[in-house]
């Protein structure tokens, strides 16, 4: 039976380069015919964007502008139907080949398996690895959506297994050849006889079981998702999410979204080691608070948990990305964050330490301990931190104390620390978060946000911590 191409699941990764750190507004970017072949390509494999529409397609189905708002809206960017530069950037990261919505689609049913007693076999191994670690990173993978789900996943040696896996380069039998290192990583086939479920990986990668290369068991899990009948999501924190991302090695925890989407085809299975499955922020949840907010390069990054969003001044969609898919080497949730303007640094803090980041790198000799700065040895942690652009200060707040640290001598201030209670009174007994921006202070506690005159030294208006976001 020929497998037909929308049962073919394409995982995409490219390189780390691809991301992109804000850049100030009026880098204006000049695409190339050749930038515009490139999104052309990109339209035609995940948005079925056709060169010679035919038939009786309602007019302006099928357009690059139509497909750029399809993918626009797909993402969260504004949906302007031009190629900009931030559908561009997007465009380049490292992703799944599958397409992502519209009339192209791969499920026109649900797509699942009948059966709960599923069978694996490992054809072929790459040479990456030694081969008890493939026969782990396949086992985990599989373990990954049978703790969720009714699904049990036993591995056969020889004969036909309902996913067959194998590793192969460029044509390896089934018209869809992989194309060498990076690009197209691996594909599955979803539920069905024969090349239903099967799952083929690029042997011209480099599989790894950590963060070089690419993570074997982690492509391997997205793609499992798809042997067993899981579309893409728009959660930008799904496992299922086109774009990939090296997500850390500490112990993967199936996201909520993925796990409400293939409970939605199999029901639950009662025995989940790990039933915390870490949800998604939502910007306009009511009780919404946030670990850290910062400027960087005339943008706004607002972090929650695994996440931060991208808001742009000129964009009402704040854009909620991965910390690792900007800065594998961070930890997971930061507790505080600013930026020096002038040197053009943003300074990251997570308990005792901290990161100096310039664009995408870490400044050599970062991360350090906080007490180089001048804190004192004991202090475990940094609650919210800002920088004034006028005095050149950056204030640290912690407890129910803050410091004021000199950017240019790198020195703590003399006289620190003071109380907050002593000069910002009325902000609350902790700070979640804290920037500023035309003379005022915005003070984050929870879900509320106090903005404080720093000329009138007092609070001039309380709004939501969500207001952020125009909710
Ligand atoms: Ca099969
Ligand atoms: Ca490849
Ligand atoms: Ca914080
Ligand atoms: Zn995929
Ligand atoms: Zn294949």
């Amino acid at each position: 039976m020929q497998p037909r191409l929308s049962a073919v699941f394409f995982f995409l990764l490219g390189l780390s380069l691809c991301l992109t750190v804000p850049v100030p507004l009026d880098d204006s970017h000049e695409f190339t015919e050749e930038d515009i072949r490139f999104a052309e390509r990109y339209l035609r494999t995940h948005y079925d964007l056709r060169p010679n529409p035919t038939g009786i397609m309602r007019k302006s189905a099928n357009t690059m502008a139509s497909k750029l708002r399809e993918m626009q809206a797909f993402f969260g960017l504004e949906v302007t139907g031009k190629l900009d530069e931030e559908t561009y950037e997007l465009m380049q990261k490292p992703r799944c080949g599958v397409p992502d919505v519209g009339e192209y689609n791969f499920f026109p049913r649900k797509l699942k398996w009948s059966k709960t007693n599923l069978t694996y076999r490992i054809v072929s191994y790459t040479s990456d690895l030694r081969r008890a670690d493939v026969e782990r990173a396949f086992k985990k993978a599989f373990k990954v959506w049978s703790d969720v789900t009714p699904l049990n996943f036993t591995r056969i040696r020889s004969g036909t297994a309902d996913i067959m896996i194998s590793f192969g380069t460029k044509e390896h039998g089934d018209f869809y050849p992989f194309d060498g290192p990076s690009g197209l990583l691996a594909h599955a086939f979803p539920p069905g006889p024969d090349y239903g479920g099967d799952a083929h990986f690029d042997d011209d990668e480099t599989w790894s079981n950590d963060s070089r290369g690419y993570n074997l068991f982690l492509v391997a899990a997205h793609e499992f998702g798809h042997s067993l009948g899981l579309e893409h999501s728009r959660d930008p924190g799904a496992l299922m999410f086109p774009i990939y991302t090296y997500t850390g090695k500490s112990g993967f925890v199936l996201p909520d979204d993925d796990v409400q989407g293939i409970q939605e085809l199999y029901g639950a299975g009662g025995r989940d080691p790990h039933p915390k499955h870490p949800k998604t922020p939502e910007k306009c949840a009511e009780d919404l608070s946030i670990d850290a907010i910062t400027k960087l390069r005339g943008e706004m990054l607002v972090f929650k948990d695994r996440f931060f969003w991208r808001l742009h001044p000129q964009m009402v969609e704040a854009e909620l990305v991965l910390i690792k898919s900007f800065w594998p080497e961070l930890p997971n949730k930061i507790d505080a964050a600013y930026e020096n303007p002038i040197k053009d640094l943003v300074f990251m803090f997570k308990g005792k330490k901290v990161w100096a980041m310039n664009g995408y790198d870490i400044v050599e000799g970062f991360p350090k301990k906080i007490y180089e700065m001048g804190f004192p040895k004991e202090m475990k942690r940094i609650d919210a931190v800002v920088h004034i652009d006028d005095t050149g200060k950056t204030l640290f707040f912690t407890g129910n104390k803050y410091w004021s640290y000199d950017e240019e001598t790198e020195v703590m201030d003399t006289g620190y620390p003071k109380f907050i209670e002593d000069e910002f009174a009325g902000i609350g007994d902790r700070v979640d978060a804290v920037y500023q921006r035309n003379g005022y202070l915005y003070f984050f506690n929870g879900p509320l946000q106090f903005e404080y005159s720093i000329w009138s030294k007092r609070i001039v208006r309380i709004l939501h911590t969500n207001s952020l976001f125009w909710c």
